[in-house]
């Protein structure tokens, strides 16, 4: 008997999906090759750097994905328990066919079928844009965890917009950042496949109103909207070599018809055509992080339709399965919002199930509240959404409803449990008071959700005894931590390989699917042998990115240099302006002919900045100007280099991290709710300078002091400083540190812009400034000057550096998905037998 091909065919379908696996040998993957690039595509030549090679491998590779895809949709249906949609406005993927072609293992095999074309694989990987649909650590942290989930087999849908334009490519003109569009769609994305059946409506404007039905039941209608389509476009995510793959579907917006006609109804058949714009300008751009969250309408155009188009497509696969009993859908799902931007669920479940299904509030509110679950990514007050009252009337009014009555319901509570504690209500209510009100989004997630967690074990302390106290004491059960991680398999396997033969030779290759196995590695950490090998292979990949920025700046840098890399947003609480003035400090040193114990360093610098934070801006423009100056002085070529990297993006993290000697992990204390790139440069090997400031504490509890460069206050310590902080004292009593602020005024850099020279002297001698810069310059100095020394014992900074690698198993998104599994989601393998 054959099984249904997938979750749309009913009884009396053909099922087509009886074909055997294709094979993976070198013949086929020439016969698939060739075939894809003449047929398909429609070309005869292969030139170099063309496109199509390319997407014909794509083409053979995912041919292979797709019975396993299609197999693993049959076991996750036939399997009929939980599953898990994780809501994230971010999926930062980067490239996907070294990804696929690690996972199914065909490596090897199109290697040599590309060989009879006399192809490199490498070169051709390179010709794959990146899929760059966030910003940073919280996009790549959703892709690192589909990455895990699809290798645990467990199921678990990501649910993400499609963005037309991704995050913006920077390019540096005279030292300012320029933002140039990604077009990344443009030659299209051999890698999703449209699924137009299974399109959904969205609802915008109008009004709700409400009538009596035939039982006499109260029911609601949201009436007169703009509807706009959302259609889903299925990309694969495949696990490790376990014959399991996953979905990410990603919503696009599309004009509906009587969106054309009745609307626009000017007789003008061009104009009501042209009116299409409006719809798909939804999904058209990424937004990035700016300095503070303003109420953009669009932003939250796209946080509603990613929510109700998801929650649909949930809604409608389970009436398909089970008909119109929602008894057991609370049992067998959960939702998990990516930080607030999908928090917008909450409510739009309520109005789903009341006003679609014909449940009660409380059977509702039931069955909400216990399957979403909130991920917390962000102590920064600036950064906590809210959306004005007024907005959200024009925009979804049926939804403020439904806030309402959250909120009524949950002020009752309040004043049950706490009586005439009228303060705790005015902190605690969804709604802020006064003229101007607003829906405090984290809030309602918290509310609506059964788990609340931080992603380090500081931010999760800091969320339940500060932002979120008084919701912690209300429900202390819901609050619980998650600790980050990385998947080895693109940030070790993929982008260093030759780091990763050499593990594998020595303690096997169990490491890929677990990493707590590189603790074997500790066996050779006095193993000279092994030491001088660990330095050959940190050498190769220094040269190669040494090649890659000679290219992208023209600036050469020696790889007898430390590599000094500190890559992330630029933002003023990650504190690049820190890093910037310990340049600045070394260049005197040298150039005062105090460099005896100055060691050789190129300072990598690489991020973008959100194109509104003028102050990033700033940072960006400061570091490309000391950066010239510095390249181009004489008297400190030997001895100093700092490098401003252009257009940091995934790939570019995959060239970087193998490289790096020194990993600068430098915010302030309490801000940085965990970091990423911290454990990526660990795990390949990296030494870490750092605060005990996010995921930090924890990687130095692995790794142990000795092999960690710690300094600056602790949280307490800056909560008890605030009050007194005095820059301008602690500047005028280091020599040093006035010097380097002299020098920073003076016009010694001649390239420097004056406002931001400006902004960025008196951001570190402000007392008002939030990140304490200037507190933590001395204390940064001498830990840098504690690693200058170790880099110069060679064999001990091997160990330290081969330590660093063997203690980096905790930081594996395999860990952190084990434990949302066990405490949140809750979810049973899938076991895919029929293979
Ligand atoms: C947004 C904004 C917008 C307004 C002002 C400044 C600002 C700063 C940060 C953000 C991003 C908030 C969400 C986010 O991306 N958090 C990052 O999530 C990572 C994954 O959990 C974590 O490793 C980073 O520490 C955290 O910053």
């Amino acid at each position: 008997m054959s099984e249904p091909a997938d979750e749309t065919s009913g009884n009396g379908d053909i099922d087509l999906l009886q074909a055997p696996d294709l094979p993976i040998t070198a013949d086929a993957m020439f016969s698939d090759i060739t075939h894809y690039f003449l047929r398909t595509l429609g070309r005869r030549t292969v030139r170099p750097r063309e496109p199509f090679l390319y997407q014909a491998v794509v083409l053979a590779t995912r041919d292979r994905l797709m019975e396993r895809w299609n197999q693993t949709r049959i076991a996750v249906q036939r399997n009929n328990d939980r599953r898990v949609c994780y809501l994230s406005l971010e999926f930062l993927m980067g490239r996907l066919l070294r990804n696929a072609m690690q996972s199914l293992g065909t490596e090897d095999e199109t290697a040599e079928a590309l060989g009879r074309l006399g192809l490199e694989l490498e070169e051709l990987y390179e010709r794959e844009q990146d899929a760059g649909l966030g910003n940073g650590g919280l996009g790549r942290l959703a892709a690192c965890f589909l990455d895990s989930c699809a290798t645990l087999r467990l199921p678990v849908v990501g649910y993400g917009i499609r963005y037309h334009y991704g995050m913006f490519h920077q390019r540096i003109d005279n030292g300012f950042q320029v933002e140039e569009p990604d077009d990344w769609l443009r030659g299209g994305f051999p890698w999703e496949i449209k699924r137009i059946e299974l399109t959904q409506k969205i609802k915008f404007g109008g009004h709700s109103s409400a009538y009596t039905d035939a039982d006499g039941q109260i029911r609601h209608t949201w009436e007169a909207t703009h509807d706009v389509l959302a259609i889903p476009y299925d990309i694969p995510v495949p696990g490790y070599r376990n014959d399991f793959v996953n979905t990410l579907r990603l919503w696009s917006a599309a004009a509906t018809d009587e969106f054309d006609l009745e609307e626009f109804n000017a007789g003008s058949y061009t104009d009501a055509v042209a009116s299409k714009n409006a719809a798909e300008n939804i999904t058209m751009v990424l937004y990035p992080n700016a300095a503070t969250e303003t109420g953009q309408e669009l932003r939250l155009r796209q946080q509603y339709f990613l929510a109700s188009a998801s929650l649909q497509d949930t809604l409608r696969n389970w009436q398909e399965r089970h008909g119109d009993d929602l008894d057991l859908f609370a049992n067998r799902h959960c939702f998990q919002l990516n930080d607030t931007h999908p928090a917008i669920a909450v409510p739009e479940l309520m109005r789903l199930l009341m006003d679609e299904h014909g449940v009660s509030w409380d059977g509702a509110w039931e069955i909400t509240r216990t399957t979403m679950a909130y991920t917390n990514h962000t102590l920064l007050p600036e950064a906590l959404e809210q959306w004005p009252v007024e907005m959200f009337r024009r925009l979804l009014p049926r939804l403020l409803d439904i806030i309402f009555e959250i909120n009524n319901r949950l002020l009752a509570e309040i004043s049950d449990r706490w009586p005439g504690d009228a303060e705790r209500i005015r902190n605690m209510t969804l709604i802020t008071e006064g003229d101007y009100p607003m829906v405090r989004m984290a809030y309602l997630a918290i509310v609506g959700s059964y788990s609340v967690n931080g992603v380090a074990e500081l931010h999760s302390r800091l969320l339940r005894d500060g932002l979120f106290r008084e919701f912690a004491e209300l429900w202390p059960t819901k609050f619980n931590n998650k600790t980050n991680g990385v998947t080895q398999r693109r940030w070790l396997a993929a982008c260093n390989p030759k780091l990763a033969s050499m593990i594998s030779e020595r303690i096997g290759e169990g490491w890929v699917t677990d990493l707590d196995q590189l603790g074997k590695l500790r066996e050779y950490v006095h193993d000279a042998e092994f030491g001088e090998q660990w330095r050959k292979v940190k050498l190769a990949n220094k040269e190669r990115l040494a090649r890659e920025i000679l290219d992208r700046t023209g600036v050469n840098i020696g790889t007898g240099m430390l590599f000094d890399v500190q890559v992330k947003r630029i933002h003023e609480y990650k504190r690049q302006l820190l890093n910037l003035l310990h340049v600045v400090y070394l260049y005197d040193r040298i150039r005062r002919g105090d460099a005896e114990d100055v060691l050789p360093r190129a300072v990598v610098i690489g991020g973008k900045a959100a194109p509104g934070y003028v102050m990033a801006k700033h940072i960006i423009k400061g570091i490309n100007s000391v950066a010239a100056t510095i390249n181009a002085d004489p008297l400190t070529t030997d001895k100093l280099r700092l490098i401003f990297f252009p257009d940091y993006n995934v790939s570019a993290m995959e060239l970087i991290c193998p490289a790096t000697d020194l990993s600068e992990q430098i915010s302030t204390a309490g801000k940085e709710a965990s970091g990423t790139g911290n454990m990526k440069l660990m795990m390949n090997g990296a030494v870490t300078i750092g605060t005990l400031d996010g995921a930090n504490v924890e990687i130095l509890e692995a790794v142990g002091e000795d092999n960690f460069f710690l300094f600056g206050m602790t949280v307490e310590q800056i909560q008890q400083a605030r009050d007194e902080y005095d820059p301008r004292s602690l500047i005028a009593n280091d020599e040093d540190f006035s010097r380097v602020l002299a020098l920073l005024g003076s016009d010694h850099f001649e390239s420097m812009d004056p406002s931001a020279r400006d902004a960025i002297l008196y951001s570190v001698q402000s007392p008002d400034d939030p990140w304490m810069t200037a507190g933590d310059f001395r204390s940064f100095v001498d830990a840098q000057q504690r690693a200058s020394n170790c880099y110069r014992d060679v064999t001990r900074w091997t160990e330290m550096s081969i330590l660093n690698t063997a203690s980096s198993g905790r930081f594996s998104t395999d860990r952190t998905i084990r434990d949302y599994n066990e405490d949140i989601w809750r979810l049973t393998p899938i076991d895919i037998t029929s293979r």
